[in-house]
Parts: structure tokens; C-alpha cells; sequence
């Protein structure tokens, strides 16, 4: 395959977005009344518009053209079939198959894998119920009132971003909390007030070997024993484990019997439908959880058969390489209206930067091109009283996507249309502006003008669905999944590793001795580092 610039729609792309440039979303609309119902999409019962996009159908066909030439339509069978897609570690890449209903067929290695996942559910519903209903008891006897989900990254990001997105649905007897960062006031925090003989602990990591979330299960597994007694026996009823990695899990002292499986080919920032969902999975029930796990799967169902004009993630993929690559956008703001997807905007961080923040390609050549942009965000309407002023008015072109519902969880009043109006306004702000002469018109003096001119033309993505259920949140994360699939496809990058955290992590290492040793160490670092290791030695209080 050529190169993503050589290919045929690349060029036409690069031709093309020099006729776009100036045109302002004012006249495309004023061109084409029905551009507002036109270019809209619907899929899985979420409501794309994305007519407030800087493109015209000849953009919206050289982008599927340019998809099409890229291969994605065998990358994605590819991924579905099993194949080992994520060539840099040799694995299969098969989050799809977390959420296949019982009965599918899908094969890594000549095996299906899809009895495995549900048998993996099973026994995660059986103690979900026990802990849900008292059942499950402490060392002490008593129930379970607290769960402590330890973990980071990919085995955190998730499952709090769940957490809070469905709490409404959450079982409200019990308390959750998170713990992932090494700094030990998380851990003090995550644990205040709460009475060891109640709290249950998930160690949630793949690999079991991850230095945060064993140093922070260290320090659960000596608070849990000062707080009972010290009978080493007490473990077992007040720690169970999320890995693939069960000789660690055993030596950690935790009863296998009370690890929850998953597999290889489960990459961590895609594996919040996996086990690593316990702690999801106690708070909202097993039927929701499994709601949850059906509208992944509409979703895949839908990416992985609906054609390209009329399929939400691609289109959604395509147009952030739009403006990452032909408009030199750097970032992307997710603008949940939704108060509950407050973590919605932080999980996505990983998802998309982790996953596309690459800058070689498959075979290892470095691209000539922009990858993934950065994306970040917070609920509106909170977001509109801080940094909207720069999306408006800033010098930096920032595609927005809004996400909003069309119902309230609980309605109160008029909040929920005050709120619809708001995410309504912003995205006609963005677009349609204000020009001079509209300001003027109000009677605005002269030199104040300039200020009050908006000049919009900035794209954004409104995404509308029904209300947010555990469903609809499913449907969410799958949507952004496959969007950032569709580009990591495109730039013909690996979206499924992440060596880039690993350069970090050792030199952590060789540090940790340098400040730990009583003797004054022989510093080999720059002289920056090495200056800031011996201050820090310095000015920290002694243990
Ligand atoms: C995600 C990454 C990373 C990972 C964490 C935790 O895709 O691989 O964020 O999830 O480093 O790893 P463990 O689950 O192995 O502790």
C-alpha cells in the first residue's frame, strides 16, 4: 500500500482543503437549507450532527475515498476475526469479544474465545450478587459496606469513569472508591474513615507487576491487618484480584479461586468490559453491567457492517483527521453536557492519546504527518465560564464534540432544557459567530467592536441520545473505540501499544535507589537531574 500522502485521495484532500479554507459554515448553510437535517447520522440510537463541520460532500467522499484506499475495510475485518493486529506485541486485539453474546464464535489461535468471556462474567455476576447482597463476609463476619478498586491506568481509568458516569444506578449502601496513584495521600485518602472489617479490596491489574498498584496493595494488605489484628488469614475474605497473571496473584497471598480472568489480547485502556469492570459491575448489578456490554456490542455490530457513509466511528474518525491533518488542529474538546461523564473527557485522554500519540508507522518508518490530536474537555456547562472563551475567540482552531441527552436521569424542574439550550447555543455560537456589522447594529461603541466580534467557523460534532443508561454508555465508549481504530487505520500506525511509558518507568527505577540510600549516591544523570536528586535529598524531612 502507498504511503497515506501518496495515496490518490490524500492529494485530492490536500488540493481540495484549499477550497474550503475560506469558506465560512455561514454561507454552506446559507447554501443548502437542508445541510442541518442532511448531514446527520443515525446509528445505534445515537444522533450524530456533524453538519456544522467545515467540509462539503465532496469532503465527506474524498474522506471515505481516502478510507477506502487505506485498507480499512480488511483492517477491521481483521481486527473482528482475531487476527494478530497489534504486530508490535504479537497480539490479537479483541475487545470486541468482551461484549459478544454467548454463542458467537470468535478464534485467537484456532480457539474461540467467546465461552472463556462469558464464563469470566458468570463468576464475576456470582460475586457481585454475594458483595451486593451481605452475603460475602469479612474476616470478622461482618458484610461488606466498601470496595477499593486498586489500580492505574487502563485498570483505573475506566472503571471510575463508569462508576460516575452510572452512578445513578449504583447500589447507594455501598461506598466505592478508587486508588491508582503511587502518592501515598491517594491511598490515605481512598481509605479514610472506612472500617477495615467492611472494605474489600480489587486488585485490579493485568500484569500484577505494575509498581503503583503494588505498592498501593502493600500498603491495603498492612492498613487491612493493622486494622484486624494482624491474622494473615484475613486477606483472603478482603482482597480478590483482576489479572492475567495468577502466579502473582498466589503469591501476593490472594486466593486464585478469588482472581477474575481476562487475556492478552485485552489491551488495558480497552478492557474496562472485561473484568477489570468488577468494581463497575458490583455498583450497578450484573444486569446493568450486561446492558452495558450490549450496546458495546450495537455498537461493534454496527461499525463492523454498516458502510462507511453511514457509519458513526469512521465518520467520526475521518473528520478528526480532517482537521489534525489539513486543518494543523492540535487538539480536540469533548464537551459532555451530562454531569455524570464528568470522567468521560479524562478516559478518553488514554484512549485516544495512548492509543494514536505515535509518530512511526507500522513498518517502523517515521510518519510525515500529524497523528493523534489532544484531546481534552470538561461538562458543560461548567467548561463555558472558563477556557470556551478561547474556543470562541482564541487564535487556536478547536473541533468540539458535544455530547448531550435528551432526557434527565431525574428531571428537577427546568434544568434539563436550561442545560439542552446551552449545549444548543454553543455549537450555533461556534458555527454562525457574529460579524462586526450585527455588533454594530446593537449600538456597540466603536472601539469596543473588535472585542465583541465572533467570528465563528468553528467546527464541532453534536452527538444526541435518548438518556445516559448503561446501554447508551456502552454505545459511547465504542463509538470513540472504533473512531480512534478508524484513524490509528488511516495513519497506518499501531493504536493497540504504548512504549512510549516505558522510558519513564526505568529511570524511576535507577532513581528510587539514588534517593533512598542513606550513603550519598554517586549521580551519573545530567547535571539538571542530578542537582534536583541531591535537593530533594536535602530538603526532604527524615522518615
Ligand atoms: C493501557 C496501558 C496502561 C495499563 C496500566 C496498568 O492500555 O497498558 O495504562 O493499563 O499501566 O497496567 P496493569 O493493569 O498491568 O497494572
Amino acid at each position: 500500500m502507498k504511503d497515506l500522502t501518496k495515496r490518490p485521495a490524500w492529494k485530492a484532500l490536500s488540493a481540495h482543503c484549499k477550497k474550503i479554507k475560506p469558506l465560512h459554515l455561514r454561507k454552506l448553510f446559507a447554501a443548502d437549507p437542508k445541510r442541518g437535517q442532511r448531514m446527520t447520522l443515525e446509528a445505534a440510537g445515537l444522533f450524530l450532527d456533524y453538519s456544522k463541520n467545515r467540509i462539503t460532500d465532496k469532503t465527506i467522499q474524498l474522506l471515505l475515498q481516502l478510507a477506502e484506499e487505506s485498507g480499512l475495510r480488511e483492517r477491521i475485518d481483521a481486527m473482528f476475526s482475531g487476527a494478530k493486529i497489534n504486530i508490535t506485541e504479537n497480539r490479537a486485539v479483541l475487545h470486541v469479544a468482551l461484549r459478544a453474546p454467548k454463542g458467537a464464535t470468535i478464534l485467537v489461535d484456532g480457539k474461540n474465545v467467546v465461552p472463556e468471556v462469558h464464563a469470566v462474567l458468570d463468576k464475576m455476576s456470582a460475586f457481585a450478587n454475594r458483595v451486593r447482597s451481605g452475603d460475602w463476609k469479612g474476616f470478622t463476619g461482618k458484610p461488606i459496606k466498601n470496595v477499593v478498586n486498586i489500580g492505574i491506568g487502563g485498570s483505573d481509568l475506566g472503571p471510575v469513569m463508569a462508576y460516575e458516569a452510572l452512578k445513578y444506578y449504583s447500589q447507594r449502601d455501598l461506598v466505592f472508591r478508587f486508588v491508582s496513584n503511587v502518592d501515598g495521600m491517594d491511598f490515605v485518602e481512598a481509605t479514610q474513615g472506612l472500617n477495615p472489617a467492611e472494605t474489600l479490596f480489587i486488585v485490579s491489574s493485568k500484569t500484577f507487576t505494575t509498581m503503583e498498584t503494588m505498592t498501593n496493595a502493600e500498603s491495603a494488605r498492612a492498613w487491612l491487618l493493622r486494622g484486624l489484628g494482624g491474622d494473615a488469614k484475613a486477606v483472603a475474605k478482603h482482597f480478590v484480584a483482576v489479572s492475567t497473571n495468577a502466579e502473582k496473584v498466589s503469591k501476593f497471598g490472594i486466593d486464585t479461586a478469588n482472581m477474575f480472568g481476562f487475556w492478552d489480547w485485552v489491551g488495558g485502556r480497552y478492557s474496562m468490559d472485561s473484568a477489570i469492570g468488577l468494581s463497575s459491575m458490583i455498583a450497578l448489578g450484573p444486569d446493568n453491567f450486561r446492558t452495558m456490554l450490549d450496546g458495546f456490542h450495537q455498537m461493534d455490530e454496527h461499525f463492523r457492517a454498516a458502510p462507511f457513509a453511514k457509519n458513526l466511528p469512521v465518520l467520526m474518525g475521518l473528520l478528526t483527521l480532517w482537521y489534525a491533518d489539513f486543518f494543523d488542529a492540535q487538539t480536540v474538546a469533548v464537551l459532555p453536557y451530562e454531569n455524570y461523564l464528568k470522567r468521560f473527557p479524562a478516559y478518553l485522554q488514554q484512549l485516544t492519546m495512548e492509543s494514536n500519540g505515535k509518530s512511526v508507522t507500522l513498518g517502523g518508518k517515521p510518519v510525515n504527518y500529524e497523528t493523534s490530536p489532544i484531546y481534552w474537555g470538561e461538562p458543560g456547562t461548567n467548561g463555558q465560564h472558563s477556557f470556551y472563551q478561547l474556543i470562541h475567540q482564541g487564535t487556536h482552531l478547536i473541533p468540539c464534540d458535544f455530547i448531550a441527552f435528551a432526557n434527565a436521569l431525574a428531571p428537577l424542574g427546568r434544568h434539563h432544557d436550561i442545560l439542552l439550550a446551552n449545549v444548543l447555543a454553543q455549537s450555533e455560537a461556534l458555527a454562525f459567530g457574529k460579524t462586526a456589522e450585527q455588533v454594530r447594529a446593537e449600538g456597540v461603541s466603536a472601539a469596543l467592536v473588535p472585542h465583541k466580534v465572533f467570528e465563528g467557523n468553528r467546527p464541532s460534532n453534536t452527538i444526541l441520545a435518548d438518556r445516559l443508561t448503561p446501554e447508551v454508555l456502552g454505545k459511547l465508549v465504542a463509538l470513540y473505540e472504533h473512531s480512534v481504530f478508524t484513524q490509528g487505520v488511516l495513519w497506518s500506525i499501531n493504536p493497540f501499544d504504548q512504549w512510549g511509558v516505558e522510558l519513564g518507568k526505568a529511570l524511576a527505577q535507577a532513581i528510587i535507589p539514588e534517593l533512598e540510600s542513606p550513603a550519598n549516591p554517586k549521580l551519573t544523570h545530567d547535571s539538571s537531574t542530578n542537582n534536583l536528586i541531591k535537593r530533594y535529598r536535602k530538603m526532604r524531612a527524615a522518615v
